[in-house]
């Protein structure tokens, strides 16, 4: 099933219809999408990371979850595979996928489904309206960076798994640039937009044609990914790098996110989730850039089409370090298509 969760596009699947071999699972999932190709012209993807993704989802065998979700980054121009990240936009579909599956009964008016992310181990749970067994098709909730309107998808994630600070200090220098590396739910790294000589305003597709900026991004993400323990993270798509600006619509602040070479044109709802975690973190680079409400959890990350609301509480414990204890979301996800998907044939020479 083809399914919009959130601001990404996505191809779910049944974990049983495919390989268990993970190996013989990621080449297939590599012909299903028509990658590698930089217009994946042979395959359902999209041609960016933002619609080049997949969920596996399953039963779940844990008693605290009713479903197991595994997302898959697969590469657009580059014949990869990456279980290393998760995704908080495509889970805005998994529920409604596995509603539409039969592995979990709807309610009336909605449903909640617990569901566990094999990616990080964290559990969610995603509450949306369903009718007469199945999901609405339609709804009033709107969410920059899509158009119109579909119905929504409350997730609730509640707590962090990793420690909030991957490596211990509210803030690192690395390539000679102060940054906090933060982690709720997706490992990101904060960077003052000032300090790489960019106001942060700029468009997405201005700062992609910047070499310099890619070269200093690169030096400051390999280094940052070996100080958060993630170690060499030339071939992986996490550290995400998040880089600030002081708001200028109302919000806590202005994003520009690299993911980790295209420039989001939104922002991830985990990596938002770090965002904003990462500006309750006293002493971090945020100080003196975000406006935070001195009130209520929620806070509004601006990005390059609009604004996402992140809930978030951040907890110091007595030796002083802190955590994040509840984010909460509003996103929403349409089923675009369900049928066949008829894969590139096998190249003979390049089976697993
Ligand atoms: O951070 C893009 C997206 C994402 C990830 C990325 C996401 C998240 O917008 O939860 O959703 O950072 O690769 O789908």
């Amino acid at each position: 099933m083809l399914l919009r969760g959130g601001t990404s596009k996505g191809a779910y699947f049944l974990a049983e219809d495919l390989p268990a071999d993970p190996a013989a699972r990621d080449d297939l999932l590599l012909r299903v999408m028509g990658s590698p190709d930089p217009r994946q012209i042979d395959g359902l993807g999209g041609a960016h990371p933002l619609t080049s993704k997949v969920a596996v989802v399953s039963a779940s065998a844990d008693p605290e979850a009713d479903i197991d979700y595994l997302f898959l980054q697969v590469g657009v121009e580059k014949s990869e595979v990456s279980d290393r990240q998760n995704c908080g936009n495509l889970l805005a579909g998994v529920g409604p996928f596995a509603v539409e599956r039969g592995l979990v009964t709807a309610g009336e008016p909605e449903t909640s489904v617990r569901i566990r992310m094999l990616n990080t181990g964290d559990l969610a749970v995603a509450t949306f309206p369903t009718l007469s067994g199945r999901i609405a098709v339609t709804g009033a909730a709107e969410i920059s960076g899509v158009p119109g309107t579909a119905a929504p998808v409350v997730i609730e994630l509640p707590q962090g798994g990793s420690p909030l600070l991957r490596t211990g200090n509210a803030r690192d220098v690395v390539a000679g640039t102060e940054v906090t590396c933060v982690d709720n739910g997706m490992p990101t790294v904060l960077i003052p937009a000032t300090a790489l000589e960019i106001t942060g305003y700029e468009a997405p597709k201005d700062l992609e044609e910047d070499p310099a900026l890619a070269d200093r991004l690169r030096e400051i993400r390999l280094a940052a990914g070996r100080l958060m323990g993630l170690g060499d993270v030339e071939h992986t798509t996490v550290p995400k790098l998040s880089l600030l600006a002081p708001p200028r619509n109302g919000g806590a602040v202005t994003t520009r996110t690299f993911i980790p070479v295209r420039c989001h044109t939104s922002i991830g709802v985990l990596g938002a989730a770090s965002v904003a975690a990462g500006l309750r973190v006293q002493g971090g680079v945020g100080e003196g850039i975000a406006q935070l409400q001195p009130t209520g959890g929620r806070l509004r990350i601006e990005h390059p089409t609009g604004f996402l609301d992140i809930e978030t509480d951040v907890r110091y414990s007595p030796d002083g370090s802190p955590s994040a204890s509840r984010t909460a979301v509003v996103r929403t996800a349409r089923k675009i298509f369900d049928g066949t998907v008829f894969p590139r044939p096998a190249d003979p020479s390049s089976r697993p």
